[in-house]
């Protein structure tokens, strides 16, 4: 998978250099490059924002550095693309990182994951001048996402977030363990049902017993235990997702288990 960040802080992205990501990225499965906004101004002060129209507080970031990243970055691309046989003529999936985007989901993840580019357009100050996106989906794909119900000071955090999400669904990029254990969730962990805890050795440790059942070897037992444990944990955590839950899928969970 190919990966453009339009940013004015590349350094906020060093982390995808650690990790999962990073060794993604030393693999080959991951081409992540980042580009500096600022490179797109013309101006002495290499100015991205300007006071919005109608008034108000904040700042808005222009549209024409932005308009041009974008140019630069589909061009770019899709020669390069082309010029591995990996199709002519193709476009990312812009990405725009955003508090009044749509959730970011794990079922939002899994669409990215099957894609071959993503670009990702992080904002700063109150936003993107709104015909940049307008302009951009004339042309390619566009999901606005959100990561939560809480404000950041700008988008490269959430793209870090979707970035590490997204990864750790490419194929290659885990190890076989964990991407089993996803599997046994149908529409993948996390969709509605939260995990109970987690105990390693040593089976005893200051006076608190690791639960029996999992000294049991009884597998049935077992995971009978985790799905009750699951249960319990998002009642108590996320009782938003239990209205979610639908029997017959837990029931042909547990024929498998
Ligand atoms: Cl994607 N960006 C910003 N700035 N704040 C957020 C967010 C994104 N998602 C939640 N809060």
């Amino acid at each position: 998978m190919r990966i453009d960040v339009v940013t004015i802080f590349p350094e906020y992205l060093e982390p995808l250099n650690v990790s999962l990501v990073g060794k993604a990225r030393a693999r080959g499965r991951l081409d992540i490059h980042l580009h500096h906004l600022r490179d797109w101004t013309t101006d002495v002060h290499r100015t991205v924002d300007d006071t919005p129209y109608g008034g108000g507080p904040g700042m808005v970031m222009k549209p024409e550095p932005w308009g041009a990243a974008l140019d630069a970055v589909l061009e770019r691309g899709a020669e390069e693309l082309a010029g591995r046989g990996l199709g002519e003529g193709a476009v990312p999936t812009l990405v725009v990182p955003t508090p009044s985007g749509r959730p970011f989901t794990q079922e939002l993840a899994q669409r990215l994951a099957a894609e071959p580019w993503l670009a990702f357009a992080p904002a700063r100050y109150e936003g993107i001048d709104r015909r940049v996106i307008e302009e951009a989906a004339d042309r390619m794909p566009v999901v606005e996402a959100s990561i939560g119900d809480y404000v950041l000071a700008g988008g490269e955090v959430a793209v870090l977030v979707m970035v590490e999400a997204v990864a750790r669904l490419l194929p290659g990029v885990l190890g076989n363990a964990e991407s089993h254990r996803d599997d046994s969730f149908a529409a993948g962990a996390m969709a509605d049902l939260l995990e109970g805890p987690v105990y390693t050795k040593p089976a005893e440790w200051r006076g608190r017993a690791v639960p029996e059942v999992l000294l049991s070897g009884n597998h049935g037992l077992i995971a009978r235990w985790r799905r009750e444990q699951a249960f319990r944990r998002t009642l108590a955590m996320r009782p938003d997702l239990v209205g979610r839950w639908e029997k017959a899928a837990f029931d042909k969970h547990d024929r498998k288990a």
